[in-house]
């Protein structure tokens, strides 16, 4: 074997061992550095910090589209209207308009309400272009504002097959990359 031939092994060798490593997942997932919030949510642009508390005021949600769901949970039927969760992450900067980048496949999104309710979300199950589950936060139900004990804001996934993860009562919603 010639010395370049030597060469062209031991570069393929160092090439395919690096391949091997990369794809069984040796190196280790990072999310960019946390920037501050309030940028437009393009991919392009840095991710939201986390944790990153998304604005539920009473402005930054009249400026989303409203939308219905017809619902029932146990045997109660209900007609409610409210934004899409996944609006209101893109709006306020959560959600990446476009394809969910690979690192933020591991943030989740924490719902938590007055009397310490807390459930989770995945932030890909919502994504319209991953999981594409729909949720809305919903402030009428049935023709009539939502009272202190549901509302003023309530969560409700109409897919889910219990409605163990509609949150009544909502106080916050974070979302946070999973340590
Ligand atoms: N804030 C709050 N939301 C909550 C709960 C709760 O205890 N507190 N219970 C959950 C459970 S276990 C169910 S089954 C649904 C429906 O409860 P409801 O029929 O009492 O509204 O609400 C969910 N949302
Ligand atoms: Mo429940």
């Amino acid at each position: 074997m010639t010395t370049a031939e030597k060469t062209l092994r031991l570069t393929l060798g160092f090439a395919l061992a690096a391949g091997l490593s990369a794809c069984a997942g040796a190196r280790p997932v990072r999310e960019a550095a946390p920037e501050p919030a309030g940028h437009g949510g393009h991919a392009s642009e840095p991710f939201a910090p986390s944790p990153f508390a998304v604005p539920l005021d009473a402005a930054t949600l009249a400026k989303l589209p409203r939308e219905t769901v017809q619902a029932a949970a146990h045997g109660e039927s209900l007609d409610c209207e409210g934004v899409a969760l996944d609006a209101l992450l893109r709006a306020t900067g959560a959600l990446p308009a476009d394809k969910l980048p690979g690192p933020q496949l591991a943030r989740y999104v924490l719902v938590g309400a007055r009397d310490g309710y807390r459930v989770l979300y995945s932030l890909a199950e919502l994504d319209p272009g991953t999981g594409k589950r729909r949720a809305l936060l919903v402030d009428r139900c049935n023709g009539a504002a939502l009272g202190e004990e549901d509302g003023p804001l309530r969560l409700i996934a109409p897919e889910d097959a219990r409605p163990a993860r509609w949150v009544r009562q909502v106080k916050s919603i974070t979302v946070v990359t999973a340590p």
